[in-house]
């Protein structure tokens, strides 16, 4: 990439007072978290992801589902926030304002030191119940998979979206004000497939702010951005950082 490119964003961002961030699964990439739409490995190569992730194959067979959340929140606990997580945290120390927003569940941005994330598509940390959605951090363990709630005897469930599911309204709506409010806005780490979220820099764009997209490959938002830096977030982003305020991470 030209490095004229990423000087220009980096001046951009010096002088930014709001700016917005949105991140896909790509930012903890180089954490070794793989991707969504990244082949699966091991036991679960032969499942895809898409149709997993949904209430109806929840229904179908859930101790499926819950064993292979169970396996994503072993790889996300044994893995490290990157370069590219702890170059937004700085950022958010340097700007007077950035709203980050991620679809990510994997905790990895609070992990680097990012407070008030605007979570979209919730948090594999958290476990809920099916019927009544109760905020659950305690259940019995028995022989039964999934667990069952301790207060109504539902199943427990992973406290995340899932396919045909609403999005958590408050969030999404500080989403859209962020990108609707901000002079400048990131998309980084994301195929930019799934909606809502993938409007969001759009909403962005309307309100004639600059986009920058970060990304190793083009998604069907690059036509539309105002720069594209094609390349690894983890190197990026740091790199960034260092051209707009001379700081090495
Ligand atoms: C790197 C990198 C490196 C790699 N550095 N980058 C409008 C049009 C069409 C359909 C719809 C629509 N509105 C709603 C829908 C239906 C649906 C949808 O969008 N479907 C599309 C697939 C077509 N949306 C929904 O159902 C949403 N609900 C909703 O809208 O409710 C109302 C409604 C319902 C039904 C109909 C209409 C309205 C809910 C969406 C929930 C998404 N949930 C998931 C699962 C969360 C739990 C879990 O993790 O299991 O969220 S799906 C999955 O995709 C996950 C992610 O957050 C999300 C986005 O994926 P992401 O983060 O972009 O990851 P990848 O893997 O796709 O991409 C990684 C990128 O990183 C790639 O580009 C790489 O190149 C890049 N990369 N290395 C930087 N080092």
């Amino acid at each position: 990439m030209e490095m004229g490119i990423l000087q220009e964003v980096a001046d951009l961002l010096r002088r930014a007072q709001r700016v917005a961030v949105l991140t896909g699964a790509g930012i903890s990439a180089e954490s070794g978290v793989p991707t969504f739409r990244q082949a699966q490995t091991g036991l679960w190569a032969q499942y895809d992801p898409q149709e997993l992730a949904t209430p109806e194959a929840f229904r179908r067979n859930p101790r499926l589902v819950w064993e292979w959340y169970a396996w994503r929140w072993q790889l996300v606990s044994q893995a490290e926030p990157n370069p590219g997580h702890f170059a937004l945290v700085e950022m958010a120390r340097r700007l007077p304002r950035l709203t980050l927003i991620t679809q990510n569940v994997d905790g990895l941005h609070q992990r680097a030191g990012s407070q008030d994330a605007i979570e979209l598509h919730g948090n594999l940390q958290r476990v809920k119940c099916y019927d009544h959605a109760h905020a659950v951090t305690t259940w019995e363990e028995t022989a039964e998979i999934p667990p069952r709630c301790p207060i109504c005897g539902s199943l427990l469930r992973p406290d995340v979206v899932w396919f045909g599911e609403n999005l958590p309204l408050a969030a999404l709506d500080a989403a859209f004000a962020a990108a609707r409010e901000c002079d400048l806005f990131f998309s980084i780490g994301t195929s930019a497939l799934v909606h809502p979220a993938a409007s969001i820099p759009l909403e962005a764009l309307r309100a004639q702010a600059p986009v920058v997209e970060i990304n190793p490959e083009r998604t069907p938002l690059t036509h539309y951005v105002t720069y594209f830096l094609m390349g690894p977030s983890g190197q990026l982003l740091p790199q960034l950082v260092q051209l707009a305020w001379g700081q090495r991470l």
